[in-house]
């Protein structure tokens, strides 16, 4: 049983993934773990269609938990890291949308963890940074790789050289974040959000799984996946019933099945 992270679906098919350590969320090797748990959970439960990733209506996450930090050996740090990576990779893998709901400080380790999603939502009054050159670090959660893929080259060096925190409204302009809104409706939001893509055909798996190998592959290579991926679809039953939808029906009227 998980101790600061749950996950709950509600009855869209809409997984949450609540994560819950006060008082700042902060990231030890216990949580990474939950973290990863609640990703395999969301990546093979055929009853989660989307997902959010939430750390409640304060903050969103601190980043690594520091003073857990401080006190470890390289041989401890080294050890954790590879099970830490499994965690972070297994979120930015599960294979259904998921949205970050980003209330308060997303930093360091909590600025990585958003990355894992496909989409950010953040409250108005929502910090991010990568603050890991204060503590003499460098990001270590795919902040020096996903963040750059992200914003680009000079952005994400801007945010790692400089560790300062930017505000929502600087994270929309630099497109850190896809949302910016008022505190209270960041969380609605994004579930409301994931219940859209939640009715989506089985074909945005393979969207999502095109876009996210595809970018790290050459582009002859990665045309030979979307080409692939495409032809896949017409494996699908969704794909029969969005063709027959617009036949008989017009556009946007198809209910699909997720198969
Ligand atoms: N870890 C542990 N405790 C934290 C914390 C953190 N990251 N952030 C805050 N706290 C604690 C504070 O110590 C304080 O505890 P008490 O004194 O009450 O016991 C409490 O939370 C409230 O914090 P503040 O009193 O500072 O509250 P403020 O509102 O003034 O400031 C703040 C909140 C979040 C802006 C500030 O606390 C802050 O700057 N926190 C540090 C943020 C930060 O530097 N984050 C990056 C951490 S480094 C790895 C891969 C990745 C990583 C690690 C390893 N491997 C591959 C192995 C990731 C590294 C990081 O994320």
């Amino acid at each position: 049983m998980a101790e600061h992270v749950a996950v709950t679906t509600d009855e869209h098919g809409v997984a949450t993934i609540r994560l819950d350590r006060a008082p700042v969320n902060a990231l030890n090797p216990q949580v990474w773990s939950e973290l990863g748990e609640a990703a395999i959970t969301c990546s093979t439960d055929d009853g989660i269609a989307a997902v959010v990733l939430w750390g409640g209506p304060k903050v969103f996450a601190a980043g690594a938990d520091i003073k857990a930090m401080n006190a470890m050996t390289f041989q401890e740090l080294f050890a954790s890291g590879g099970g830490l990576q499994e965690a972070v990779k297994a979120l930015a893998r599960i294979p259904k949308v998921m949205i970050a709901a980003i209330n308060g400080y997303a930093l360091g380790g909590g600025c990585e963890l958003a990355l894992t999603a496909d989409f950010r939502y953040a409250a108005d009054n929502a910090q991010l940074g990568q603050p890991e050159i204060k503590l003499g670090i460098i990001p270590g959660a795919g902040g020096t790789q996903r963040l750059t893929r992200l914003v680009g080259i000079s952005k994400a060096k801007q945010m790692v050289y400089g560790g300062e925190f930017y505000a929502a409204s600087d994270a929309l302009a630099m497109g850190l974040v896809d949302e910016v809104l008022p505190p209270d409706e960041v969380y609605g939001a994004a579930v409301e959000a994931a219940r859209g893509y939640a009715k989506g055909p089985f074909a945005l798996r393979m969207a999502k799984k095109a876009i996210d190998e595809g970018v790290e592959m050459d582009l002859d290579s990665a045309l030979r996946l979307e080409t692939t991926l495409f032809t896949a679809t017409f494996a699908t039953d969704d794909r029969r019933i969005g063709m027959d939808s617009f036949v008989e029906h017009g556009p946007g009227q198809a209910t699909f099945t997720r198969n």
